[in-house]
């Protein structure tokens, strides 16, 4: 136990995994944890940062690419976080620039905690990259915000129930107005902390052919890519033929990290 225990930090970006956050042009140096804000575009994701950061935040772009990165610090009960605000994205599937640095930062970024900004007015349009990050990770703190709207729409949002079925907290927020704001940090201090026992949904293949040839892949992959996040979420998308992944694990550029041996036999898989 104690050996697992020094080789696995519980995913902590600092540490292990400074090297691959530099690789994305993030400087984790004296942070205790790093969180991601992801979310669709007009969620209210900056107004979430600009409570969050107040002053303590500085643009500049995200490595090699011409999109505006967010980047700001706050301290909580004596820990110091970092919070990178992503790219407003409907998805992770990878189909734009905005897509692929949103999913490149959960997958290889390893964030402590990612906040999923979502539209109570729209939630079930946003719930779609809420699943999608929960495939890739369960340090998911879920904000519902424009809970304002939701109401004068006559829409309730039942978050307990929510957060059941999501299996990860769910805090319902009016951020213009700041409510929500404290009960969203003390769950990204729980999450964050390893204080919450994440149960999250993920999709489960009845079919069995899908099933074997997703573990057949996520056991090559595992054996071919040292330190790979989620090989399983990455044999999906090779399932799926995500040409972007399909082009990073043929060309080893998949999060640029290091090949160990062979190459996955990825034609022979037939499903
Ligand atoms: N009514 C209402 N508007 C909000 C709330 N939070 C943000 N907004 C507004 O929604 C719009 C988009 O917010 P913004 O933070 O830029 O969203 P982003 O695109 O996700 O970064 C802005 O006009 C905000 O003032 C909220 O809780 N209630
Ligand atoms: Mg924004």
């Amino acid at each position: 136990m104690s050996v697992a225990l020094a080789n696995d930090c519980g995913g902590c970006a600092t540490g292990c995994n400074t090297a691959q956050l530099t690789r994305l042009g993030i400087k984790s140096d004296g942070f205790d944890y790093i969180i991601a804000l992801a979310g669709n575009p007009n969620t209210g994701k900056s107004t979430i940062f600009n409570k969050l950061t107040g002053l303590h935040q500085h643009v500049g772009n995200w490595a090699g690419k011409t999109v505006a990165r967010a980047e700001g610090a706050f301290n909580l009960n004596n820990k110091k976080f970092k919070i990178v605000d992503l790219p407003g994205t409907y998805s992770l599937l990878s189909t734009s620039v905005d897509e692929e640095i949103a999913r490149d930062f959960v997958l290889f970024g390893k964030p402590d905690v990612t906040i999923v900004v979502a539209d109570a007015t729209r939630l079930e349009r946003n719930l779609n990259l809420v699943l999608q990050i929960l495939e890739i990770t369960d340090r998911v703190v879920v904000a519902v915000n424009l809970m304002d709207e939701a109401k004068r729409n006559d829409l309730t949002v039942d978050e307990r129930a929510l957060s059941r079925d999501l299996g990860v907290p769910v805090i319902p927020m009016t951020a213009r107005r700041g409510e929500g704001v404290n009960e969203l940090l003390n769950a990204v201090e729980k999450v964050a902390g390893g204080g919450y026992a994440a149960r999250p949904h993920r999709i489960k293949y009845s079919d069995e052919k899908i099933e074997n040839a997703v573990q057949t892949l996520a056991k090559q992959l595992n054996e071919t890519f040292e330190n790979l996040p989620n090989a399983r979420w990455v044999a999906l998308r090779l399932l799926e033929g995500d040409e972007s992944i399909i082009r990073a694990v043929r060309e080893q550029t998949l999060g640029n990290l290091k090949q160990s041996r062979g190459f996955p036999q990825l034609v022979q898989l037939e499903v």
